[in-house]
């Protein structure tokens, strides 16, 4: 049940979104990963283990967590500079904590990620190792032994993981380098032996290759760097089966249908050429930046969940698509906020619930459009 805190002022009429109120959701409502698990879809969350964030700890997050999600994942708990404080120190609490959450609460778990293809996301001190006489063997037994103590350490409690996150550089297209794919002999060999690691070791998984190409202009070239990484890996026989579509979505006015009309065709050749040559696809950590919209909130929610509700859409309309996960539920906590301001100053509204854990109209057009889906096959 949708207990109604304050209708704002109607803008319905002209809107493909009807306006939801915002409003406070009990568990006994139905929630967006019911909504759609009929399609055959499952919806789920980031979320971290820090008690004061958006947290299982957290008991107004994890209230949020429990009505709309299915599936989670660590928004930093399993990347290596968390995972590894140290060359032979491996500390796996914080992750622990919320696969032993997820359990509890019978919630699966996307891994995120066995490597950051980032100088920037990597441990320092990998940055900074000594490789040896034989760089290419030492390195390659890093990666080796990174994946697969955390692949077995989970077994089949995780069944898909982002093998490799974020590997081309998104201006030109090129492969990232870090010192672990330098000492290893190449990026491409870094990745290969990533996936094959995963594959060996964790059999039963779907191995994804992540990242955040959009459909916005100004995306080309990573793209089209994506797809040749994903045609590299079929040729060369390396086991990846699907790419996740992080959608760090962006507004670009009010006219939020004229920009997802514009963007559609060529977003759809990018889709068509992934799906055509085998892979899945999923929506690995959904957000929407609300830039070119007014600060006006009721304007602003309005034009952000109907330029999300095209995006799923267009999206939805590929059967290979059956996981939506959002990067964070709740304003208050979004890595958005802090990292890029919108130009008028106004606090950033990404997320299905604002900051005061209320359903936004863009959780309605999560709702809708998981509702509205064709129904993935059997
Ligand atoms: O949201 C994450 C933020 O809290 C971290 O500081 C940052 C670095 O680890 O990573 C953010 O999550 C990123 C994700 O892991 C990969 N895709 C982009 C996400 C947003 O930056």
């Amino acid at each position: 049940m949708i207990h109604e805190i304050t209708r704002r002022e109607s803008l319905a009429g002209a809107l493909a979104v009807p306006i939801a109120p915002y409003a406070t959701v009990s568990s006994d409502e139905a929630g967006l990963d019911a909504a759609g698990r009929r399609s055959g879809l499952r919806f789920g969350s980031a979320l971290s283990a820090w008690a004061h964030g958006a947290s299982m700890d957290n008991p107004a997050y994890a209230a949020l967590l429990q009505v709309d999600c299915g599936l989670l994942v660590a928004e930093n708990e399993m990347k290596w500079q968390h995972l590894r404080p140290a060359p032979g120190q491996f500390d796996f609490a914080a992750f622990d904590r919320i696969m032993a959450w997820a359990a509890q609460h019978r919630m699966a778990v996307r891994g995120h990620n066995l490597l950051w293809q980032r100088r920037k996301w990597m441990p320092t001190w990998l940055e900074r190792y000594d490789f040896g006489a034989r760089p290419a063997k030492s390195a390659g037994e890093i990666l080796v032994n990174h994946i697969t103590t955390v692949t077995r350490r989970y077994g089949k409690r995780i069944a898909s993981y982002d093998v490799v996150n974020e590997a081309v550089t998104p201006e030109t297209g090129a492969l990232e380098e870090t010192a672990l794919s330098h000492a290893l002999g190449g990026t491409e060999a870094t990745l290969d032996l990533a996936f094959r690691t995963a594959h060996e070791q964790a059999p039963h998984a779907e191995l994804v290759y992540n990242d955040y190409m959009s459909w916005e202009p100004g995306n080309a070239a990573h793209r089209a760097g994506v797809l040749r990484l994903l045609e590299g890996f079929r040729r060369r026989g390396v086991p990846v089966h699907g790419l996740g579509v992080q959608s760090h979505i962006v507004t670009a006015g009010l006219d939020t249908g004229g920009s997802a009309r514009s963007y559609e065709r060529d977003w759809r050749h990018f889709l068509d050429a992934v799906t055509g040559m085998g892979y899945r696809l999923l929506i690995t950590e959904l957000d929407v930046r609300d830039n070119g919209l007014p600060a006006d909130i009721v304007v602003r929610d309005r034009g952000v969940a109907e330029y999300a509700r095209r995006y799923l859409d267009v999206m939805l309309s590929y059967p290979q698509l059956r996981d939506v996960v959002a990067w964070g539920l709740c304003d208050r906590f979004s890595w958005i906020g802090p990292v890029e301001r919108r130009a008028d100053k106004a606090a950033r509204r990404p997320c299905p619930y604002d900051a005061d854990y209320r359903a936004k109209p863009l959780r309605a057009a999560i709702a809708q459009a998981l509702a509205a889906a064709p129904p993935r096959p059997a």
